[in-house]
């Protein structure tokens, strides 16, 4: 199982990086990547594993936090309405989204960063995203709330930005106009 050994921490220049297209079909070892990507965020919010393993919670990964410069993320999590949202997702790719951002009230925080950033982190309010899930097959996702959200940070992972890039150097609690609070 992944464990926090396992996360790469800022100043790694993975984390820099623009990752690569997975070729599709997957192969088999993608595939185990993606796979063991989703059992640490479901691990990382189960209190005891967590506890066992010292891990820190989770809602969303990308492979190259890990050490693999791949289009590869993993989301788990539930919304304001006890949705879960699942997603194992290859090349995931934002075709459209809204006019209007939101933002987390709380900030952002990273597993690839020790540290407190605080500030408003812009996102937009609705996406939808094109990928292929782990048995190869294109999906379509269209996403608001924290599931857009969480998205977003991990596709940002893949283009090699870190949340904090987007909070207002001058004013980091700068809400945008219009924006929703999450
Ligand atoms: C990714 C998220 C940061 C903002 C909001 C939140 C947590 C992450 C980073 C958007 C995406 C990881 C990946 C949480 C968390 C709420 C739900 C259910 C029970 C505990 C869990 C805690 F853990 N961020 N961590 N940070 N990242 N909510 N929750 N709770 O997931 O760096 O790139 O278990
Ligand atoms: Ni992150």
């Amino acid at each position: 199982m992944l464990t926090m050994d396992d996360i790469v921490r800022e100043g790694d220049p993975i984390l820099r990086q623009v990752a690569e297209d997975v070729q599709i079909p997957a192969s088999d070892s993608d595939k185990e990547t993606l796979k063991k990507m989703m059992e640490f965020l479901i691990n990382s919010q189960d209190e005891e594993i967590a506890e066992k393993y010292h891990l820190r919670a989770g809602i969303g990964l990308a492979a190259p936090q890990i050490g693999v410069s791949k289009r590869m993320i993993a989301i788990y999590l539930t919304d304001d309405k006890d949705k879960l949202h699942q997603y194992a997702l290859f090349n995931p790719k934002i075709i459209s989204h809204s006019v209007e951002q939101t933002y987390l009230e709380g900030g952002e925080g990273c597993l690839s960063v020790d540290r407190d950033v605080p500030g408003i982190v812009p996102r937009q309010a609705r996406i939808k995203v094109h990928a292929y899930d782990i048995n190869n097959k294109e999906v379509i996702l269209r996403l608001k709330g924290l599931a857009a959200i969480a998205v977003q940070h991990e596709i940002d992972h893949l283009d090699g930005i870190m949340f904090y890039d987007r909070i207002d150097k001058e004013n980091p609690f700068k809400v945008p106009e219009g924006a929703l609070k999450e």
